[in-house]
């Protein structure tokens, strides 16, 4: 047999291009793309479906340390089951530092976590909390040159937030060794003192979540790191941008002539403060950093898509249990917000609410769509070509995707660890049909079908988006 699949008859879509071809893959990678395509041991019709790129997601989180009490409610088994329900066949997920752990430490512990458990490809960005001199000169370009190419800085939350000189030592950290710095931007300061006010006027209800983590912190944070950057002269991606003021603050930059790259989230085009305000607790399933915001910033979200200023649009997968001790109702968290944990699921809704709200709506094309799910994150964080494109070389990371197939979004689709999905009740026009990861067949019909485990851990390059800078260059 010349092929071991061949897709026929589908319609590929890629970020640049839609075309009629079909697909021949052998041992798990595209190796012919061209009409007619005959000889293989297996032969998927996908007539009236688009094939794209698997989707990648680029901020997920799985078996994360949340404090103490609380679970995170996806591990590495069930958190990549649900992408790949969801049209995903890589994610990346966050290696978190603890206080006093050596960066190999920690990432020794997140790939025992996800060895032999993972159902589509995973990759770590590494989650810097403790920016020692050895962490910074010894560990990361160690750490680059092994794969690592990427990681996240807080300004927000206590013991994790770093201050401004030790984000200026990180980002020179990498501008020296190549990595590309993910930046967490909201006020700490800000934050501490408007949750102060409220507990002195006894506003403790998850509601408040979302006053004391205003726009202004949002869009202040946002403009200090694109600042600090610039200062330093290297890029960073600003993540999960959640109104206009931030979104138009990576505007400007871009405008001066900054590399920066922007993200934003499901839960920005579809939720608002409101839902926090729902019935009784209600509004602890929403409780997500930063927190949804009103209609015209969902608008403006939707703005920064449709015109590009974000490149990345991710699930920011980060679930909890609603009903549970260990989760969003955790004793404490019923009595005061600052403690219910701050996430919510998505990494099996991302795909489907962006097609349905933004290609079927014709806020975005087909090939944006591609772009801002599969290709942008491949190209960011250093995993293209293999991945995020359908072309000849490439891994065979496919999703089939059924543009007329309506679906209510309801939890029990999605098998994921949560009890809840925010969009629970949804409709949505377009679904995913079926997934190859390298070639094989994860999952189809919604349910996953591959004896065992297929996911593998990727190293990855540098991102595109960075220009290294040697050691010893003068500044
Ligand atoms: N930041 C994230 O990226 N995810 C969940 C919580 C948070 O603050
Ligand atoms: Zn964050
Ligand atoms: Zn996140």
């Amino acid at each position: 047999m010349r092929f071991d699949t061949i897709i026929r008859n589908g319609t590929v879509a890629t970020a640049s291009d839609t075309f009629v071809c079909d697909i021949g893959i052998r041992d798990g990678r595209i190796v012919a793309l061209a009409s007619g395509l005959e000889d293989a041991t297996d032969i998927i019709d996908a007539a009236g479906l688009f094939v794209l790129p698997g989707g990648i997601d680029s901020h997920v989180h799985l078996a994360q340390p949340s404090g103490e009490g609380i679970v995170m409610a996806d591990d590495f088994d069930t958190g990549t089951r649900s992408a790949a329900i969801g049209g995903n066949s890589t994610v990346l997920a966050f290696c978190m530092q603890e206080k006093g752990q050596t960066l190999r430490e920690a990432l020794k512990a997140y790939h025992r976590k996800a060895e032999d458990r993972c159902h589509v490809d995973v990759a770590f960005h590494l989650v810097i909390t403790d920016p020692t001199p050895d962490v910074l000169g010894q560990e990361l370009p160690a750490l680059v040159e092994d794969g690592y190419t990427s990681l996240k800085v807080f300004m927000t939350y206590e013991g994790l937030r770093l201050r401004d000189d030790e984000i200026l030592a990180t980002l020179d950290a990498a501008r020296r060794t190549g990595a590309l710095v993910m930046v967490h931007c909201e006020n700490e300061d800000a934050i501490r003192y408007l949750i102060g006010r409220h507990e002195e006027e006894g506003k403790l209800a998850p509601r408040y979540h979302a006053t004391t983590r205003p726009i202004p912190a949002e869009r202040e944070a946002t403009h200090r790191a694109l600042s600090l950057a610039e200062i330093v002269d290297v890029p960073i991606v600003i993540v999960h941008v959640s109104n206009r003021e931030a979104m138009e603050e990576i505007r400007r930059a871009r405008q001066r002539g900054q590399k920066i790259a922007g993200e934003t989230c499901p839960q920005y085009l579809m939720l608002t403060a409101d839902d926090l305000d729902r019935d009784a607790l209600e509004g602890a399933k929403y409780v997500c950093s930063p927190p949804p915001r009103d209609k015209a910033s969902q608008q403006a979200c939707w703005e920064g898509l449709e015109q590009d200023v974000f490149d990345l649009f991710s699930s920011d997968h980060c679930p909890f249990r609603y009903d549970d001790a260990e989760g969003k109702l955790n004793e404490k968290g019923k009595r005061h917000f600052r403690w219910i944990p701050n996430g919510i699921p998505g990494v099996a809704t991302r795909l489907p609410i962006l097609f349905s709200e933004g290609v079927m709506k014709g806020r975005i094309t087909l090939n944006q769509f591609v772009a801002q799910t599969s290709t942008n994150h491949a190209k960011l964080y250093g995993l293209y070509p293999r991945k995020g494109t359908i072309a000849v070389g490439a891994d065979a990371d496919i999703t089939l995707w059924d543009p007329d197939k309506r679906v209510r979004i309801t939890n029990d689709l999605l098998a994921h660890g949560a009890d809840y999905t925010p969009y629970e009740g949804l409709e949505v026009r377009g679904w995913p049909v079926r997934l190859l990861v390298r070639g094989r067949t994860v999952m189809a019909s919604g349910a996953m079908v591959a004896e065992g485990t297929t996911g593998i851990y990727l190293p990855r390059d540098r991102s595109g988006l960075v220009r290294q800078q040697k050691p010893d260059a003068s500044v």
